[in-house]
């Protein structure tokens, strides 16, 4: 086994792997940008290193800088965790050509993986179907118009190199085609750099089901059990769960048994994800994740095997060690990814900064994994996941219910954050009942009540000071709610003073500047790619006026009346924050 490890990660995974390697006697190594000089990780590793730099790509994506942290550590391997360097075969080759050891799958796999159309082929080959589709790139509109006549529309458009949802666009009608395939282009070559794109049937109501998988260096391969991620904002995951509900057993071994023979059909190693598409019954190849997986714990909390300690295993070069009998699942998991965002009116923007006070919840399974703790601060460069918390029970009622409880007992404050959110899709009776489906959250689950809700507590804290007194009347006690105004501060008195610090504005919390009616304002910070009205163009409420790329993916951005266009205030590739008001409507 190694004996030092670096942890090319920040945030929650690279707590998570420095725990697994603690466990094993793994000397950690943590790297941090001019921002994380202090952030958890770098806390709780043996030794850390500084790389320089504030955004993703000065600092943990800085090859230089990573590959002279290596040399200078000493370390043997390296924990990629997800995202950034998990799925580059570049750093992968460039670190074992300094003979350290990856932990991950061979690069051949990586590139096999990475693009859909090789892994369609990959699945294809081991006797897996994908959705009904085209395993060619396609290149001009009428492919895509013969191809609707055949299958029927809708048609998905994806991406070759894109995956997570970026790059797909759903072409209802022959008259859509164009339109749509510029915009799958054009999203794919700003985000991945290359456009080329594919075709399959686009299905309306699928379930989200991914099947975990192991292989070692000796040819062993094992499926652990699937997840259910259905619930979904924006191809962002919200709520995961083990085992999918509703799922016959007879399904889930021929998953299992399918997820398996794709990984052999590509010689995989090490952690590995193969996702499908679920619906009447029938289940298809979708695409595979050559990492581990933000979800994997709720695959831990019913196999009882901590993921992380069999990557490293595997990657030193030893045998799995059991097989697929071997294998039980026992109970119920659920995961809630607790992000800094504020989900007023369903709207899920990022929230990023200071957690003033973060109490985690405890009792008889629960798991709370964060990246954070109180004082310290969520930086907008970054990922805004704050924590993931996961529950066990003996079946899914019983992980919903302590879900729910331990999500009361959950406070974090400083920064909006999604727990409302999840406390009301947890009580749908549509989740209850599992008859969700990836578009069920976006499409048919009210969230407008977080509205009120959240603007209803911002409001009183940016006009008062509210404060929480503890009274005793008749020796019950109460919890007594004072507004105090504004300039009237009040001496804090001893440890015990339940006055609090004056909360952050409105604005600071990342809500957005309400405008005027016909003002039309982005909800978020992003470039403009397309401009779709000139000055005098009469429009309608819903009309698309511009087109915003953010977090690598195209927002259409609506009038919200019937008009004409005033004014224009933004240009083509102008970068605008949210508030931004980028036309008049009158
Ligand atoms: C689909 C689909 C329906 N039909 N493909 C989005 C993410 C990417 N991994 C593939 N995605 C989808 N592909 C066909 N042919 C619906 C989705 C999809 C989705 C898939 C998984 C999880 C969430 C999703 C949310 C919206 C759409």
């Amino acid at each position: 086994m190694f004996k030092k490890v670096l942890i090319a990660n920040r945030g929650e995974i690279a707590v998570r792997v420095i725990r697994s390697c603690k466990e094993m006697g793994i000397k950690t190594v943590a790297i941090y940008s001019e921002l994380d000089s202090n952030s958890l990780h770098v806390r709780l590793a043996d030794e850390a290193y500084a790389l320089g730099g504030k955004t993703a790509t000065e600092s943990y994506l800085n090859t230089d800088a990573i590959l002279n942290v290596i040399k200078k550590s000493k370390a043997e391997a390296v924990h990629p965790g997800y995202g950034f360097f998990s799925e580059n075969t570049d750093f992968a080759r460039a670190i074992t050509d300094l003979g350290v050891v990856f932990v991950g799958p061979p690069p051949e796999a990586i590139e096999i993986m990475g693009d859909k159309i090789s892994s369609r082929i990959a699945a294809e080959k081991a006797g897996v179907a994908g959705v009904p589709g085209r395993s060619e790139s396609v290149k001009d509109p009428s492919e895509i118009e013969a191809f609707g006549k055949e299958f029927g529309y809708p048609v998905a458009i994806k991406a070759a190199y894109g995956g997570g949802g970026r790059g797909m666009k759903v072409v209802n009608s022959k008259k859509e085609v164009k339109e749509a395939m510029e915009s799958a282009q054009r999203e794919a070559l700003g985000a991945f750099g290359r456009d080329e794109i594919y075709l399959e049937k686009y299905l309306d109501w699928p379930r989200h089901i991914e099947m975990q998988i192991f292989a070692d260096t000796f040819g062993n391969a094992v499926w652990l059990g699937e997840r259910d991620c259905s619930v979904q904002r924006r191809h962002q995951k919200l709520i995961e769960e083990s085992p999918a509900p509703d799922f016959d057993d007879k399904i889930r071994q021929k998953m299992g048994e399918s997820a398996v023979a794709v990984a052999k059909a590509c010689g995989y190693v090490n952690a590995g994800t193969v996702e499908f598409l679920y619906q009447d019954g029938e289940f298809y190849f979708l695409e595979m994740n050559t990492r581990l997986q933000v979800e994997h714990p709720v695959t831990e909390a019913v196999v009882g095997m901590d993921l992380v300690k069999l990557q490293l295993k595997i990657a030193s070069g030893e045998p799995l060690g059991f097989s697929q009998e071997d294998i039980q699942r026992k109970g119920h998991s659920f995961e809630c990814r607790i992000n800094a965002e504020d989900a007023a009116g369903g709207k899920f923007l990022p929230a990023p900064g200071p957690i003033t006070k973060l109490v985690p919840p405890g009792g008889y399974g629960v798991r709370l994994d964060a990246g954070y703790e109180s004082g310290d601060n969520v930086s907008q460069f970054y990922d805004n996941l704050i924590a993931k918390l996961i529950t066990w029970g003996s079946d899914r009622e019983e992980a919903r219910l302590r879900m729910l409880r331990a999500l009361s007992e959950l406070k974090i404050e400083g920064t909006a954050t999604v727990i409302d959110a999840q406390k009301l899709i947890l009580q749908e009776p549509d989740f209850i009942k599992a008859v969700h489906s990836t578009r069920w959250l976006e499409s048919k689950v009210d969230l407008s009540a977080l509205t009120a809700q959240s603007f209803e507590n911002k409001e009183t804290s940016t006009s008062t000071n509210a404060t929480t007194i503890v009274s005793e009347v008749n020796g019950k006690r109460f919890e007594v709610k004072l507004y105090i105004p504004e300039g009237l501060a009040m001496e804090t008195k001893g440890s015990n003073s339940a006055v609090k610090s004056k909360p952050r504005s409105r604005t600071q919390q990342g809500a957005i500047k309400t405008v005027a009616s016909g003002h039309i304002a982005v909800p978020m910070q992003g470039t403009v790619v397309k401009i779709h009205v000139a000055k005098g163009d009469i429009v309608k409420a819903g009309d698309t006026v511009i087109t915003l790329e953010a977090m690598k993916m195209e927002n259409a951005i609506s009038s919200d009346i019937d008009g004409v266009v005033k004014e224009i205030k933004v240009k083509n590739k102008d970068a605008v924050s949210p508030g931004d008001v980028i036309a008049i409507i009158e």
